[in-house]
């Protein structure tokens, strides 16, 4: 891989890997609601993927999903905005992290519902065969997903009716705190391609390279109508989201895992070409980038008052009707 293609690379890795750092940051001082799910050690699956496709190309991502975006080509202060709740946020701060979508880069959005991407992005790629379109749909989902009954139907209908789709599972070994070698006979995902007459393939998903590598070489095949099932094999070094105390996983584990880690890896490689320098002030950009943009979210975007986060809502709740002052339609 030429110098340059593994500086951008990195250059993404590095920039999901410091946006989750920041959102855990926010999270821990309760500058952020809810919950989050944070792809910290996954970065490679989504950088190698997404950097093989087109801004044309739709994304369709998971509850795990800052890191999809971000590889797409997401503004980080738009993100900022989003997850902090303010009205220049991608969805006017309603959306959040679960709720992503941005349709100036294709990207149909993160998603809650476990496996509930897979038929919104094999209905995308529907779209695009019926309107004869030049793109195809990726869409991520982990190893949980893959039990759900809305994969075996996305994957059964990609294939009889010859959608452009490449489906990628992070399999990072556990659904929540379930280990998938618990709720499957086999280890691997892309086993279950083969029910479907569909072809897949396993890569290792801590190696940027590697998955750029294969996705490179997969594409050709999805852009003829052929769907595709990637397996990346990786893991999340976090806990499952916020409340996740990793009781079902060892800390010998997970030190195993962190030995490959994807930023490392490829750190070393570029020390290899590049002056530790240059690393250090690609770094200190992007270091930079982060704060910058929290720092707009934070104080020149503004928070929705009571009538803005209503707008577009399809039902009120009793709370607010209870407040007498909001029309509730009949
Ligand atoms: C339909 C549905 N069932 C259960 C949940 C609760 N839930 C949230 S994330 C998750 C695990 C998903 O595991 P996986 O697909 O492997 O993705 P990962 O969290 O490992 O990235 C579950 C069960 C949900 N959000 N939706």
């Amino acid at each position: 891989m030429k110098r340059e293609e593994l500086i951008q690379l990195y250059s993404k890795a590095l920039l999901i890997r410091l946006f989750e750092e920041k959102v855990d940051w926010l999270f821990s001082r309760g500058r952020l609601w809810g919950t989050t799910h944070l792809c910290i050690g996954q970065e490679a699956v989504a950088v190698g993927v997404i950097s093989c496709i087109r801004r044309a190309d739709y994304v369709v991502s998971t509850h795990r999903g800052h890191g999809h975006l971000i590889a797409k080509g997401a503004d980080i202060k738009l993100l900022f905005a989003e997850l902090l709740g303010r009205r220049e946020g991608y969805c006017m701060g309603k959306g959040g992290t679960q709720h992503l979508c941005v349709k100036d880069v294709n990207f149909l959005g993160t998603n809650g519902i476990t496996g509930g991407g897979i038929p919104i992005a094999t209905g995308a790629a529907l779209s695009i065969k019926l309107r004869d379109e030049d793109r195809i749909a990726v869409c991520f989902f982990g190893d949980g997903a893959s039990n759900q009954g809305a994969f075996h139907e996305s994957l059964n209908m990609a294939s009889v009716w010859g959608l452009p789709i490449l489906y990628v599972c992070e399999n990072n070994m556990y659904g929540m705190s379930t280990r998938f070698s618990m709720v499957s006979k086999y280890e691997d995902v892309a086993k279950r391609a083969c029910a479907y007459g569909i072809e897949s393939t396993i890569v290792d998903g801590m190696d940027i390279e590697k998955v750029y590598s294969t996705t490179e070489k997969i594409l050709s095949k999805v852009r003829n109508g052929s769907p595709f099932l990637l397996e990346a094999k990786t893991y999340r070094f976090c806990g499952h989201s916020k409340s996740d105390p990793r009781l079902y996983r060892t800390r010998d584990e997970e030190d195993e895992w962190k030995r490959k880690d994807p930023i490392a890896q490829i750190e070393k490689k570029l020390l290899e070409i590049l002056p530790e320098k240059e690393l250090h002030a690609i770094r200190e950009s992007l270091r930079n980038t982060i704060e910058e943009s929290y720092r707009y979210a934070e104080e020149e975007c503004k928070e929705l008052d009571k009538d803005e986060a209503l707008r577009g809502a399809y039902a009120y709740t009793n709370a607010y009707v209870s407040q007498g002052d909001i029309q509730c339609p009949r």
